[in-house]
């Protein structure tokens, strides 16, 4: 047997909900066969308020370099990626790797406010990385701050912000408004020509870490299987909602989407 294959290259989330793990367990629940390469360990310790661990260039390079020359990809996914230095690493060892299914989630903060890119490798990710990108995923903050504007603050300016966005390299721009307070989650896709715009209703719920994770792991999937750009992102809003809808709370803080959900079809 073969299977479609997706690589993400994404910070480690330990409590489980985002990052790598959210981006397998996505995979996973897809059928893709999922494999990873860690750029930073997010694992807040109260004790010694030492939060992020991360590893060194070589170790990424040669976790992708393993996944690569092993297996190949059909379709390649970046989350946190921290640094400037890890930026550039990923962005040339994407040019090398011929793989032409990008997924670009701009992660900037963590739910539980964690910073997961550098001040100043916002600049390196705009130069570097949108230009080989298939897609970039961002949400309303990091859209505003990769555009050094506003944070928009409905639909219209949401347009707005795809079309600077898409001037910066990026095939299809997907701005995400779930942190809105309009009746439904509505995001907009971009493609230089046309708006898209995406539906679903909003889940009142506080526990949604992973959800950008795990939408743009989505996209990723769909795309590796073969699906088209619209396909991809159609699924993987409806996937990102039912995973939303069903969260987990495990009674501290804020909890987890629920990965499995779209299958579970729970009533
Ligand atoms: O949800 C964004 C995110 C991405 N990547 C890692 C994270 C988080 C949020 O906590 O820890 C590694």
């Amino acid at each position: 047997m073969t299977m479609a294959r997706t690589l993400t290259v994404a910070g480690s989330a330990s409590q489980g909900s985002a990052g790598i793990q959210a981006d397998l367990k996505t995979f996973q629940e897809l059928e893709v066969y999922g494999m990873s390469a860690i750029t930073a360990i997010v694992a807040n310790n109260s004790r010694t308020e030492q939060g992020i661990f991360t590893q060194s260039l070589d170790s990424i390079e040669a976790q992708v370099h393993a996944s690569l020359e092993h297996v190949g990809s059909d379709a390649i996914k970046t989350g946190m990626l921290f640094t400037t230095e890890i930026i550039d690493l990923i962005a040339q060892l994407i040019k090398d790797s011929g793989v032409k299914k990008i997924v670009v989630d701009p992660v900037m903060i963590g739910k539980m406010g964690s910073q997961l890119l550098k001040d100043d490798a916002i600049e390196t990710m705009k130069e570097k990385l949108f230009p080989l990108a298939s897609i970039i995923t961002p949400n309303l903050n990091e859209a505003g701050r990769i555009l050094e504007d506003k944070v928009p603050e409905e639909p219209e300016e949401m347009k707005e912000a795809a079309k600077a966005l898409h001037q910066l390299g990026p095939e299809y721009v997907l701005v995400k408004g779930g942190s809105l307070t309009t009746h439904q989650a509505v995001d907009i896709l971009y493609d230089g020509n046309e708006f898209k715009e995406l539906y679903a209703e909003r889940v009142e719920t506080i526990h949604t870490s992973g959800a950008g994770c795990t939408y743009s792991a989505a996209i990723a999937a769909e795309l590796a299987k073969g699906s088209s750009m619209e396909q991809a992102v159609d699924f993987a809003k409806n996937f990102v909602t039912e995973a939303i809808r069903h969260s987990l709370s495990f009674g501290r803080g804020i909890g987890s989407t629920n990965h499995a959900a779209y299958r579970k079809n729970y009533k």
